[in-house]
């Protein structure tokens, strides 16, 4: 197979041209590297006309170089995780027109009148409909891909198409591993070392998430996107599309909630470092808030009335079997938002909504407050019953 990078302009465009049915009029598109993520390239290919995106996979982690090995079939599956969210949730992920397997290459409609969640969040921006639309895409992927929906037969044979061991073991090590102890990929700001350093000291603290990580390698429960934090997300006021399933695999259900709640709580704690006005970063914490229990609330319900209208399962249909199944997923996806949100902060790969605070000492208010939600988190999962439980918590950790 093919593993080099497009070599210039030209290659790119051969590539778009030949397996779309755009780039015809003889005018000349542009293209330009718009990747900003850690592992891939991308690239818009452009003209009056139309525009598509192309995003190809390299044998290797782009931000670190060949010293990273990676396995390319991590494209297939992001291609045919977009088809198949794109089945069950159309309004919320971008159109797949083509996977090339010899050039490690997709090629997808371009959302370039979106903006990135993260850079959204950062800048305050009202987006009045994003929980619900988070919420119905969750629901309705997740449901779809699980035993609740799928015959046994067709779970299985999904689960086996969608082994995906590089990227999982690139979360096994980065959330769960090395903000638990000294390890050399961490990135610490000094003022916040000592909260570090209590951490990698903290016994029940590790027990906890070497359960999370059991749970992440184990449960293999539906088809998950895998790295659902707010640049993975783009958005309008009234639109909400996912990108970047490359990370997919069957996992809990709770690691995609809990990896957004995550990110949402990262931008709370943003926000106190951040420029601005106090009351409008506060209204915008409170927004934070109530975005996170419309998520779970949409997700709850959906969930729920698709169980309900749909599972064929006459044992997973037995009377308050998926209020429990739900009600797992509630405390777990805390426990995941809990290690999205320390890894973030202590760990390899950082969130612009804490790193661009550029002062250290107001950063590390900000971070001390991100660590100890995340440490509370993780210990109190099982005890923080609902959002507005969840609410109060966040505010007694300020
Ligand atoms: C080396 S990859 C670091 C992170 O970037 C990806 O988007 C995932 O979140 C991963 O953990
Ligand atoms: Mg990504």
């Amino acid at each position: 197979m093919t593993t080099a990078k497009f070599a210039n302009d030209a290659e790119v465009i051969e590539f778009a041209r030949t397996n779309t049915p755009y780039f015809t009029s003889g005018e000349a598109p542009s293209v330009e590297e718009i990747g900003d993520g850690n592992i891939n390239f991308v690239y818009r290919v452009k003209d009056s006309k139309d525009s598509v995106i192309v995003k190809q996979a390299l044998p290797y982690v782009r931000i670190i170089g060949e010293g990273w090995p990676l396995s390319l079939d991590r494209i297939r599956i992001e291609a045919s995780t977009l088809k198949t969210e794109g089945q069950w949730a159309e309004a919320y992920v971008p159109k797949v027109y083509c996977f090339d397997e010899q050039q490690s290459a997709v090629i997808m409609e371009d959302i370039g009148d979106h903006d990135n969640l993260r850079h959204a969040l950062i800048a305050r921006k009202p987006l009045p409909a994003l929980g619900r639309h988070l919420g119905e895409f969750l629901a309705e992927t997740l449901f779809h891909t699980s035993d609740f929906y799928l015959d046994t037969y067709q779970k299985k044979a999904a689960v086996s198409s969608n082994i995906n061991p590089d990227l999982c073991k690139i979360t096994e090590e980065l959330f769960f591993w090395d903000p638990f102890c000294d390890h050399e990929r961490n990135a610490i700001n000094p003022a916040v070392r000592p909260v570090a350093e209590a951490i990698w000291q903290d016994e029940v603290l590790k027990i906890e998430a070497a359960k999370l990580k059991y749970h992440f390698m184990t449960d293999a429960q539906a088809l998950l996107h895998g790295d659902l934090h707010s640049g993975s997300v783009f958005v309008t006021e009234t639109s909400t599309k996912v990108i970047d399933p490359e990370f997919a695999f069957y996992g809990p259900m709770s690691f995609d909630i809990g990896s957004v709640i995550g990110n949402l709580l990262l931008n709370f704690a943003g926000q106190i470092g951040l420029e601005g006005d106090t009351e409008e970063k506060r209204a915008y914490q409170m927004y934070l808030l109530d975005t996170i229990e419309a998520l779970w609330h949409t997700f709850e319900a959906n969930f729920l009335e698709n169980v309900k209208s749909k599972c064929q399962d006459p044992v997973f249909n037995a009377p308050g079997f998926a209020q429990a199944f739900i009600g797992h997923v509630w405390h777990e996806s805390l426990g995941y938002a809990g290690t999205e949100i320390i890894r973030r902060t202590i760990g390899l790969a950082h969130v612009a909504d804490l790193d661009s605070i550029e002062d250290e000492q107001i950063r590390s208010v900000s971070e001390g407050l991100a660590l100890s939600v995340g440490v509370t988190l993780i210990k109190q999962r099982h005890e923080i019953r609902s959002p507005q439980v969840l609410r109060a918590v966040i505010q007694a950790a300020e």
